[in-house]
Formats: structure tokens, sequence, C-alpha cells
């Protein structure tokens, strides 16, 4: 292996070392051979290691999911215009997921003089970052290799700076080949970190301290607030403080997860009711105000308020986000007391202004009355829940509720991890739920997320002996099952379970809900949308990627024994495993 660099390429493996990036996804190409030279010659394919994906949508939401896990971003190295494009789905994803991935382009040459005729010239473009300039927080093209330092920390800065997001890093073929002439010297890289996020004013918090203390029927609802795992201690603390239930947004598609299924005052799965209760809502780090506060009927696709009285405060870095492009930043709502800043940060003085004010404004006999009220009714709706189940339990398809029960089942004493998906939202209603144990969703609901962003968890996690599980439905997989190599490939232990409706069950609904409000005929809702002639068999795909794999599965007692099989493979042989089971749609 070559000691000091000779190529503007090995520098680029420099710089990702002196960060820390321990790993690289990509999917060959031509623009960045340099680039791949060096990684494997230079770098040793080791320091970072190379993830090798079969598209390059698949290496960004491997990414992804492992900037969420491992609170840290890798890079993805994509092929001029043409992996571009491919990627561009899933860079949406992390731009309005706002997780930090540095996505390294290559073009060129720029210089049409070194250009071989025709695919250089087709692959070329000016300026190539135009293509995802509207969902990533910086694109750059340095042109020298001196400049390359600067360009690659600016943007690895930029990344990791509240609110984070996907930077786009475009590296000229010419560059990355150019052997140097003499050495570039490295900054140091310490000096380069993100800002600290900014908390909040604290005349403000006084403000919101004094208006939640005062409230009759103070909620607290959160989207994103799991961004920060440390935050939700402080959370459920302020909450039981003041007696506000919690809505979590996050655990059907939406926001990060951050408040655990298990506390009395976790009020998610009773949105409307207090909602419609509350006088003040304190929000945290939501952006759909709508969803948190509204209902939409699917049909008219109207929206209404569930409270029109309610005031609102809001502490989320959701105007520093904006972008023009992509309408991200969701309907325009009322809020009475707006406060920029990093909602985890905030919390801890929030708390402590309201305890004080507790202290000297000591009304507890409400506050008592209302948290036995509130743990009732949690209890009745987790009551509700299991007997759902068991209601469901012999029902052929399965019901996602008993398909999410089983899998809880066999997970519930090993350590954890949710990879990707809810299973219908079920997930959060019946396991043991703590929020730190998942990641959320695609956050653009761009499909092809799934598979990906759970291997990138995975990987995060390798070697931390924790269980790393996959909800994962038919139609997203079949966008990306690619994947599945690089799953095997890599012995990515990942228990993947199928969701498998068999259709794409989401616009299903959709198409039942326009016919019968147009009067045609219903029963038409599954032409263009059912992937049943003929079905897949997943459990044959992915063996023939060389996974372990068993069904398709249609009877709850089934179900058990294959998840058992399956976990002892990805436990004890360190590999993947898949159990395909029918759904219903
Ligand atoms: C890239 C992309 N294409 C299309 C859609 C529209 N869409 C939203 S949900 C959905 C169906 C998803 O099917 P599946 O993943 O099987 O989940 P299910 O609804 O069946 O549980 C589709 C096609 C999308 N969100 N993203
Ligand atoms: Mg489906």
């Amino acid at each position: 292996m070559a000691t000091a660099p000779r190529y503007g390429s090995d520098l680029v493996v420099d710089l990702l070392r002196a960060v820390g990036v321990e790993h690289v996804a990509l999917n060959p190409g031509a623009t960045f051979r340099g680039l791949h030279d060096s990684l494997v010659n230079y770098g040793g394919g080791r320091a970072p290691e190379l993830v090798l994906t079969t598209h390059e949508e698949i290496a960004v939401a491997l990414a992804h999911g492992y900037a969420k896990a491992k609170g840290a971003p890798m890079a993805a190295v994509v092929h001029d215009i043409v992996g571009l494009q491919h990627a561009s789905m899933a860079i949406f994803n992390a731009f309005c997921d706002r997780a930090p991935i540095l996505v390294l382009g290559a073009t060129g040459p720029m210089d049409a003089t070194r250009r071989r005729p025709w695919i250089d010239w087709i692959h070329t473009a000016l300026v190539q970052g135009t293509q995802v300039r509207d969902y990533v927080k910086l694109d750059d093209q340095p042109a020298s290799v001196g400049a390359l330092p600067e360009a690659f920390l600016r943007a690895w800065r930029l990344a990791r700076t509240e609110p984070q997001g996907p930077v786009y890093l475009c590296l000229d073929a010419a560059l990355q080949e150019e052997p140097l002439e003499r050495p570039v010297p490295l900054p140091d890289v310490t000096r380069f970190r993100p800002a600290a996020p900014p908390c909040a004013e604290p005349r403000a918090i006084d403000e919101a301290a004094r208006r939640l203390a005062e409230a009759r029927f103070p909620l607290i609802v959160v989207e994103s607030l799991g961004r920060c795992p440390e935050a939700t201690e402080t959370l459920c603390r302020l909450a039981e403080r003041l007696t506000a239930p919690l809505v979590d947004l996050a655990g059907e598609s939406q926001g990060r997860p951050s408040v655990p299924g298990g506390h009395p005052l976790d009020m998610s799965g009773a949105r409307h009711e207090v909602v419609g209760e509350a006088d003040v809502v304190l929000a945290l780090d939501v952006s759909s105000f709508l969803s948190a506060l509204g209902d939409t009927d699917r049909s008219t696709r109207e929206t209404r308020l569930l409270n029109e009285s309610a005031r609102v405060i809001s502490i989320s870095l959701d105007d520093y986000a904006v972008r023009s492009w992509a309408q991200t930043f969701q309907s325009l709502a009322p809020v009475d007391l707006p406060i920029a800043a990093d909602a985890a940060l905030a919390l801890p003085a929030l708390l402590a202004a309201v305890e004080d004010r507790l202290v000297r404004d000591p009304r507890s006999a409400p506050r008592r009355a209302r948290a036995k009220r509130l743990a009732a009714r949690h209890a009745a709706l987790r009551a509700e829940w299991r007997a759902a189940v068991s209601l469901e339990r012999s029902a052929r398809p399965l019901a996602p509720s008993v398909l999410a029960a089983e899998v809880w089942e066999v997970i519930k004493g090993e350590d954890w991890v949710l990879a990707n998906g809810t299973g219908k939202g079920w997930a959060r209603r019946l396991w043991e739920w703590q929020p730190e144990r998942s990641y959320g969703g695609s956050g653009g609901a761009g499909l092809g997320y799934g598979l990906p962003a759970a291997l990138g968890v995975t990987l995060a996690h390798r070697g931390s002996g924790k269980l790393c599980v996959n909800l994962q439905a038919d139609g997203d997989l079949l966008y990306v099952v690619g994947g599945l190599y690089t799953a095997a490939h890599h012995r990515l232990p990942l228990l993947t379970v199928m969701f498998n409706n068999r259709s794409y069950g989401n616009d299903e609904e959709h198409q039942e809900a326009i016919a019968k409000a147009r009067g045609r005929p219903a029963e038409n809702k599954v032409v263009g949308i059912r992937i049943d002639d003929p079905a897949p068999d997943f459990a044959r795909i992915a063996q023939g990627f060389g996974i372990h794999a068993e069904g398709p599965i249609d009877t709850a007692d089934a179900v058990g024994p294959a998840l058992q099989r399956a976990v002892r493979v990805v436990k004890d042989e360190g590999r993947p495993a898949l159990v395909d089971v029918i759904t219903r749609a």
C-alpha cells in the first residue's frame, strides 16, 4: 500500500480518513475511476471501507440510514450525471429527513481537450450540481487539487451543521487523476467542526414556561425531536411536571420517534381527543402543524383544525432549512410564540423555567386528577390494541397487527433495533416502544428507502450485538431489490420481515376513495396497483442472492418458528435473513 498521496484522488482518501469517514458506498463508474483506485489501492479498501451497491439510490439510502444510526455521516460516491440522477430520489429523502451525507460525484473532464469522444461528452454537464441543488445544503466543484481540501472541509462542516443535510461535492475526473507535483498540506480538520447549534433566547423560554405553567390543559406534540435521542428523558420530565399529554407524530411515516410508548402520558393514539381539549400546545421540532393539529378527509383532501382556540408555542430550526423548490416547509400555520432553536437543546432550559414557576404556583390538584384520567385512557388504548390482535389472530392473510405482535414475541428478549418500517403503525402500539431504538422513515416519502436504509443502520451497529429488524413493505422493496446483494455480500446481519400485501396498498386506498366519491366501481381499485400476477416470491428472490429466506407464510402460527430460525441465522451466523409473510391488502 502506498504511504504518501500521489494523485488528486489519493488526497480525497486522506481527507476522508482525516475527518473519520469509515465507509464509502458506491456503484462503480469511470468518472471516478481515480477515486475508486485510490480507495482500493491507496486506502487499502478498509480505511474507509468500501460498500458495493447495485444502484446509486441504494448507496445514498444506505448512507442515510447509517447517518441516523451512527450520528455521523458516511460517504456515497455516484457516477457523473447518470449516477447522480439515480441517486437523486435518495438525496431528496435525506434532505427532508435532515440526514447528513457526503455525496461525492464526478464529472468531465471539464477540460474538453481531455475528454474521450461520445461518452465523456454525454456524461458532462454544466453545472452538474444543479441537478440536486434544490435539495442539498451545498454543491461544489473544486477546480484544482489545491482547492480540494477547502471545498471538502466546507462541505463536511455544512452537512453536520444544524439543520443537517446532504451535501454534494463533484470531483472532476482530471483532477482525481492528476499527479501531485508537490505535497498538498492537509489542514487541521479539528478546526473545521460544525458550529454549536442555536439555543433558545432566554426571554422567549421564560414566556413559554409562563404560558405552559398557566395553561388549563397543556399538550406537547413532537415530530422529529428523536433526532436527538437524549432529549427523550427531559421531554418526559417536562410532560410529567405539567401533566401534559404527549403526542408523537412519528411512528407511522413521518418524523423521528421520541416518546416512549409505555409512558402513561403518551396519548399518540388519542391525538384527536387531546388536541381538542388543549388550550396551549407546545410543538417541538414539528414541521407539519396540520398533521399535528388537524384532520384530513381522504377523499376530498380537505383539512380542518381540530381546535381553533389553542395557542401554539413552537421550538424548531425549520425556518433555517427552508428552500424554495420543494414545498417541504409545509402549510403556514399560525404560531403564537415561535422560537428558533434546536428543540432538544432548548428543553432543559424550558424544563428548569417551568419547574421554577410551578414551585411558586403549586396548583397541583387539577394536575393530579388529569394525570389519573390520562393514565387510565392510556391503559385503555393499549388494551384496545391488544384486543384487536386477539380478534384478528386467525385471519388469513395476516392482519399487520398480528404480524407486528408475532415479531415482538421473537425479538422482545433481544437488544433490538427497528432499522426500518412501522408495521403499519403497530410496532409502536404493541411493542415496548423505546424511541431510541428506532430511526423513523424516509423523510421525503420517496419509496425505495426501506431495505437500503436498514442496511445502513445495520452497518452502523455491526459488531454491537444489536438485532436489527426491518419491517419491509413489498412495493418499497421492489424499487431496490438489488440491495439484497449488498446485504449478502457484506454479510450485514439484518432480519427482514416482509409485510407483503402483494399491493401498492396505500394507493389501493386512494383509488377506492376516489372511485366511491365519483360513484364508480370500487372493486377496480386493484387495477394497476396489485402486485400479484404473478406474485413475486420474495423468499426465492432473496435465496437467489444467497440470503437465508422463508415464505410465503400466510398463517400466524407459522410465523413465529420461521422468525426464530431467521433470528438464529442473523445472530449466530452474522448473515441477513428474510421472512416473507402475506398480509392483508
Ligand atoms: C418513488 C415513489 N413512487 C411512488 C410513490 C407513491 N406511493 C406512495 S405509497 C405507495 C404504495 C407503497 O406500497 P408498499 O411499499 O407495498 O406499501 P403498502 O402501502 O402496500 O403497505 C406508492 C406507490 C412514492 N411515494 N414514491
Ligand atoms: Mg404493499
